[in-house]
């Protein structure tokens, strides 16, 4: 069941190969320097960071299939993700997991959704991450993760940490989404995926929409992640992502949506992915990150 004020274990993943560019694996060392650990340790909490796992360097391998670039090394880090983040949890700690590209949702739902087996999902992103092999105009994993967690996709990533799928389609919610490619908007269609696109949050507002993704998140669950790809903020608020698309959610809606997931105190995990330093401005994507996790946590002005 859901649990209030665990201790926090910070779990770096500098993985790159993913992704089409390189930088997002600088990504939790600016997160650490916009003063995470300081943030959460005046917040209140027992915080542990446990490092970066080791990741292999892009120029070591070579892209055997164009569609699937760097499998078998994603594929080994996030193995290895699964299991850190499952023994994070069987600890009775909340894993707090920073990337590196999107594709290491894979490997942290993989190590959540082991001892918590209706998880919810929430993915907040511009994209769906529901391609596969077969639809993926770019061969990028890290465009296939969510997909992957739904148990569609390549066997070895559907079945990363031993079993799938992980959540099933009525539990997860998409926010942000502003750039769906076809294969995606099929599989949306045909699994009937909520999904919150910037059409409904300027229609309705980031607070309806919480509470509409709060419903389906937390309806028969007992557990909810949250994958927070940084692209879905407009990139005025954060240009330090690999794949920015303009028209995002602002600063203060992505500051409500997390703060009404600190009030209505379900999550059980959480990564923050795709902060690219090297296309950032003076580290800016890394400070909005910090101050999410900030929110996230239940951080209050009053
Ligand atoms: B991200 C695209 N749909 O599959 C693809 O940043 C972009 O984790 C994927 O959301 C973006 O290559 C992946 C065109
Ligand atoms: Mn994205
Ligand atoms: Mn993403
Ligand atoms: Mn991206």
């Amino acid at each position: 069941q859901y649990q209030e004020r665990k201790p926090i274990t910070v779990i770096g993943v500098p993985l790159d190969l993913g992704a089409g560019r390189r930088g997002v694996d600088m990504g939790p060392s600016a997160i650490r320097y916009a003063n995470l650990h300081e943030k959460l340790t005046k917040m209140g909490f027992d915080v542990e960071d446990i490092g970066n796992l080791s990741v292999p360097t892009l120029e070591t391998y070579k892209v055997i299939d164009p569609n699937l670039k760097y499998l078998d090394e994603i594929v080994a880090v996030n193995e290895k993700l699964a299991e850190t983040v499952s023994d994070t949890v069987e600890k009775g700690r909340f894993p707090l997991v920073l990337g590196g590209d999107h594709s290491i949702a894979i490997g942290t739902i993989a190590g959540v959704a082991k001892h918590h087996r209706k998880l919810g999902v929430i993915w907040f992103d511009a994209h769906g991450d529901l391609n596969t092999h077969e639809t993926t105009p770019s061969g990028n994993i890290h465009g296939m993760s969510l997909a992957a967690s739904l148990g569609y996709g390549h066997e070895a990533l559907v079945h990363c940490g031993g079993y799938a799928p992980k959540v099933s389609p009525e539990n997860v919610v998409i926010i942000g989404a502003r750039e769906l490619d076809p294969g995606e908007r099929k599989l949306i269609k045909e699994l009937g995926i909520r999904v919150f696109t910037m059409h409904d949050i300027d229609r309705i507002g980031m607070a309806r929409v919480m509470e509409e993704a709060l419903k389906v998140v937390t309806d028969g669950t007992d557990g909810v992640h949250l994958s927070l790809d940084l692209d879905g903020l407009d990139p005025k608020d954060c240009p330090g992502v690999g794949t920015p698309v303009v028209g995002g959610i602002t600063y203060r809606e992505s500051h409500l949506a997390m703060e009404m997931l600190a009030e209505a105190n379900v999550l059980t995990s959480a990564e923050f992915v795709e902060v690219n330093p090297i296309l950032d401005n003076g580290n800016k994507t890394a400070k909005v990150a910090v101050a999410l996790v900030g929110s996230a946590f239940g951080e209050i002005v009053l």
